[in-house]
């Protein structure tokens, strides 16, 4: 009794996994994703937003959990239009003017780009991914997922310059790990 509960409460406690995310140039990697994959499964978010202002998206990157609904609330002085390429599906939210909105769920894992056919210089990415575990890297590249369970997961990170990685860790108190990505 006093074994397995000495089992339950080192099991039960939660670590971490950071570091930096480089390109292949080794510059920071600014908003890459690295994400968990595999077995973990997730939630939809109670609420989502790529909004528009000033002629962008606003994240430029996101990441959401599978069946979240993302509504793009148009809240620029211009009609701006929604057009999504996601998992070799197309989607066009339409065109629309400010104070609207349109919303769009994503049933299922991939990235989705995100386009406006009125102005193509403007462009966003969602991430669609079935884990909780995940972060976006800041200025310097650096990532922090906390509060992870130790165990073996997979690790995906992604880039908007197409720049990738794909490993497997085992994570175990506060894990660090620097990721160098290749195209
Ligand atoms: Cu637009």
């Amino acid at each position: 009794m006093v074994l397995m509960l000495a089992i339950l409460s080192w099991s039960a406690k939660n670590g971490s996994l950071s570091g930096r995310v480089t390109l292949p140039n080794g510059r920071p990697a600014v908003q890459a994703i690295v994400w968990f994959s595999g077995s973990i499964r997730s939630k939809a978010l109670a609420n989502a937003m790529v909004d528009q202002r000033n002629r962008s998206f606003i994240p430029h990157v996101s990441v959401v959990t599978v069946g979240t609904k993302v509504d793009f609330p148009n809240n620029d002085i211009i009609f701006h239009n929604v057009f999504t390429e996601f998992n070799s599906t197309k989607f066009d939210l339409g065109n629309y003017p400010k104070g609207t909105k349109r919303s769009q769920v994503f049933g299922q894992t991939g990235l989705a780009v995100i386009m406006c056919s009125i102005h193509p210089d403007m462009g966003a990415y969602v991430m669609v991914v079935d884990t909780p575990y995940y972060a976006i890297t800041d200025k310097k590249g650096d990532y922090h997922i906390s509060d992870v369970p130790s165990g073996r997961y997979g690790v995906q990170v992604w880039h908007e310059s197409g720049a990738k990685a794909s490993f497997e860790t085992t994570t175990s108190d506060n894990s660090h790990i620097d990721i160098p990505l290749k195209r």
